[in-house]
């Protein structure tokens, strides 16, 4: 049961803000603080990896005091993709009509979650982006600010997307579009299962925004960003581009319509 029942999103329907959370014990109360205090419509799950510093019992306590809170306790830490492939399932078993991707190092501000959601009304799904005008990034080490920016670019010349922040995880979808890409195929786990959702959404024909977002590094805890993280998401956007190049290659000679390929 959720405190949402009743309602919702005006425009959305039922909502749930999905927050993975690996070592975030200095970060959870504050951004579900924050997130109820912004959008009291929606609701939180807190995918925890059993977090070694104790983030799962806070999320608990957090949980036992507010219905709108839902905690989804996982063996160990197995990435951000799976925390957030398990934490759809979730809020598909318990009937949401959409889903919010945000990171719990208060990077994505949830006083800017109603952007996202309004933009929803409209679309399929919704990235909060830093890299379309209006966008910005805060206190960000210029080699971060290079490296996102060299990934998005990278990222359009590979695979042709008209999409400024693939990378982004700040996002809202609606379930529709999450039960029609396959999530059991996905294998990305980094900041490439951004990427990869984004090409599975693009390829399916839905509909998606972007929609200027203020980015800020996180002030406490460490950062789970990694070497092979980013070589991960070199390699699968490498091989997606080509892919997709071949494919379409093919379609000239057998007149198949896009989309049609089974995803690799
Ligand atoms: N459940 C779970 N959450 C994770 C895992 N790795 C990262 N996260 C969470 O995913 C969110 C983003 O991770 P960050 O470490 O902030 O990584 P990032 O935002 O890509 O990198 P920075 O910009 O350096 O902060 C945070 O809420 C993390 O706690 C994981 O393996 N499991
Ligand atoms: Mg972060």
């Amino acid at each position: 049961m959720s405190g949402t029942e009743a309602g919702g999103y005006p425009g959305v329907g039922r909502v749930v803000v999905v927050i993975p959370t690996y070592n975030e014990a200095d970060n959870v109360r504050l951004i579900t603080g924050r997130v109820r205090a912004a959008v009291p419509d929606v609701d939180i799950l807190i995918a925890d990896d059993n977090s070694p510093d104790g983030t799962g019992a806070i999320a608990d306590e957090l949980a036992a005091a507010d219905p709108n809170i839902h905690v989804l306790h996982r063996k160990g830490k197995e990435g951000l993709g799976a925390a957030y492939i398990a934490g759809f399932g979730w809020a598909r078993e318990h009937g949401y009509d959409a889903v919010v991707e945000m990171d719990a190092d208060g990077s994505h501000a949830p006083e800017q979650l109603s952007l996202l959601l309004d933009a929803l009304k409209d679309a399929d799904g919704v990235i909060g982006s830093r890299w379309v005008s209006g966008g910005s990034v805060v206190n960000w080490p210029l080699r971060r600010e290079i490296l996102s920016r060299g990934a998005n670019i990278y990222t359009r010349m590979a695979m042709g997307m008209p999409v400024k922040d693939a990378t982004g995880g700040y996002r809202a979808y609606r379930m529709e579009l999450l039960e029609k890409i396959d999530l059991g195929s996905v294998a990305s786990a980094g900041y490439c299962f951004q990427v990869d959702i984004t090409r599975r959404a693009h390829r399916a024909g839905f509909k998606l925004t972007e929609v200027p977002i203020r980015f800020a590094e996180r002030e406490h805890g460490v950062s789970k960003m990694s070497g092979n993280i980013v070589g991960e998401a070199l390699w699968r956007v490498t091989v997606w581009g080509a892919q997709d190049r071949t494919a379409a290659v093919k379609r000239l000679f057998t007149g198949k319509r896009a989309g049609a390929e089974q995803w690799p």
